[in-house]
């Protein structure tokens, strides 16, 4: 067929080819989803994004993506609206890409990236209503979810939000109020790489990892920039670390609960915090008496936990009656902040003195304090403003000096960075746009 003909079809089926440039190699292909409707492509083999309704729903875009043979991007653009998942699994059939959760199924080449644009985490939401996860990342699938809020999910194994096995990076993206019977109630990362970045993973329940749990030697997991709040496990309640790889930088975790040990964070093999706030989480939430320590970080016994200028603080064990910032052996360098860090922690690197104490009334509640994730402020005379004692200054995990504190706005303020993820004075636009950074 000639290439007109090829166009007007791609056209009527909602389809924007953009090739960049005549002779380029390089040719993305965008689909502009047009229903909240969920509909399953009805022709896999055409490159059309095209239901039997004659609409392109998410999942039509997403399994032509997934058949996309050109090397470079699959833009998947998602207006604002309530995409519900609505396509159950036939009883003893395969949960793939036309039912059940939204499969990202292995690049055809290798390196092709889906790209799934929101216009917002407001207002672009995508729901499993409870009867499945909502996305499911295969091995060797690099995509780039930004702009939405997943929900609603609910696995009988794990990741209920997101199951990640190949090179996921979320952005400006919210993950709440998902479920999963075993491991990673918001995002469950098995042998995989993830990035999460000026994100929030909130309200997820899970046995292991209520917000995001990980899996594997060698595959990196970096929160950078992003709030892991209010989430609840058996252990891990915010985070459940089984790799040797975790990065989490510029963040806060907050309010996660535990019924056993790891309110905040669980690190059973490597963890690297680099100014992050850990306050406010909880474990033994289920007053049984028994296990429950590590409220803010669960340093597993042999494990190695790595904390730089980071602030851990009014973390309690069994129902938030007695605080317990830290269990096991923490590796500390800067300046890190403890509320209490006398009764089960220990501490390598620096030693003694790369830690002291903060009056936990000088942090502020987790809320909305400019940028696109909620922090916790410092509040006037706490002990982390202006604290980051030595050379080192607020550095990632590359020790390249952090330009931004958590929100965006311009650290260091003042004499010195401050301690943990919020800066002290630096000024933050509120309003953000929907571009990438
Ligand atoms: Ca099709
Ligand atoms: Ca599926
Ligand atoms: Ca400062």
């Amino acid at each position: 067929m000639n290439a007109p003909i090829v166009f007007r079809r791609m056209a009527a089926a909602w389809i924007v080819l953009v090739v960049l440039g005549a002779g380029s190699a390089r040719a993305d292909v965008t689909f502009i989803v047009n229903t909240v409707l969920d509909l399953a492509d009805d022709n896999t083999n055409d490159g059309l994004c095209h239901t039997s309704a004659g609409t392109c729903s998410l999942r039509a875009a997403i399994t032509q993506a997934n058949h996309w043979s050109n090397p470079e991007y699959a833009i998947i653009n998602l207006p604002a609206g309530n995409y519900v998942l609505s396509i159950p699994v036939p009883f003893g059939a395969v949960d793939d890409e036309a039912v059940g959760d939204l499969n990202l199924t292995t690049a055809l080449i290798a390196g092709q990236r889906i790209v799934i644009l929101g216009q917002s985490a407001a207002s672009t939401i995508i729901d499993a209503n409870h009867v499945g996860s909502v996305f499911a990342i295969a091995q060797g699938r690099p995509a780039t979810i930004s702009h939405v809020t997943i929900r609603g999910g609910n696995s009988p194994f794990s990741g209920g939000g997101i199951r990640n096995e190949g090179d996921l990076t979320l952005f400006r993206s919210i993950v709440e109020n998902n479920t999963a019977h075993t491991y990673g109630g918001g995002i469950d990362n098995f042998q995989g790489a993830l990035l999460v970045k000026s994100s929030t993973i909130r309200s997820n329940d899970a046995h292991e990892g209520g917000g995001i749990d990980t899996f594997g030697i060698g595959n990196r997991v970096e929160i950078l920039a992003s709030t892991v709040s209010d989430n609840h496990a058996y252990q891990g309640g915010g985070i459940y670390n089984d790799g040797d790889q975790l990065f989490v930088v510029n963040s806060t975790v907050s309010a996660n609960t535990a019924d056993d040990n790891g309110g905040g964070i669980y690190s059973r093999i490597a963890t690297f915090i680099y100014n992050s706030t850990i306050v406010d989480n909880d474990a033994d939430d289920d007053h049984d008496q028994t296990g429950g320590s590590g409220g803010g970080i669960y340093a597993e016994s042999g494990s190695r936990s790595l904390v730089v200028n980071s602030l851990i603080a009014a973390n309690y064990a069994t129902g938030y009656v007695n605080e317990n910032d830290c269990q096991g052996i923490l590796e500390v360098y800067g300046w890190n902040l403890f509320g209490d860090d006398g009764a089960f922690c220990s501490f390598s690197g620096n030693g003694a003195s790369s830690h002291g104490l903060i009056t936990p009334s000088t942090i502020g509640p987790l809320q909305d304090n400019g940028g696109s994730t909620w922090t916790h402020a410092l509040l006037p005379g706490s002990q982390a403003i202006d604290s980051t004692y030595d050379n080192l200054g607020c550095v990632d995990e590359n020790l390249t000096p952090l330009p931004d504190d958590q929100r965006g706005g311009s650290r260091p303020f003042g004499v010195r960075c401050d301690v943990g993820a919020y800066e002290y004075g630096a000024v933050t636009d509120r309003i953000f746009s929907n571009g990438f950074e």
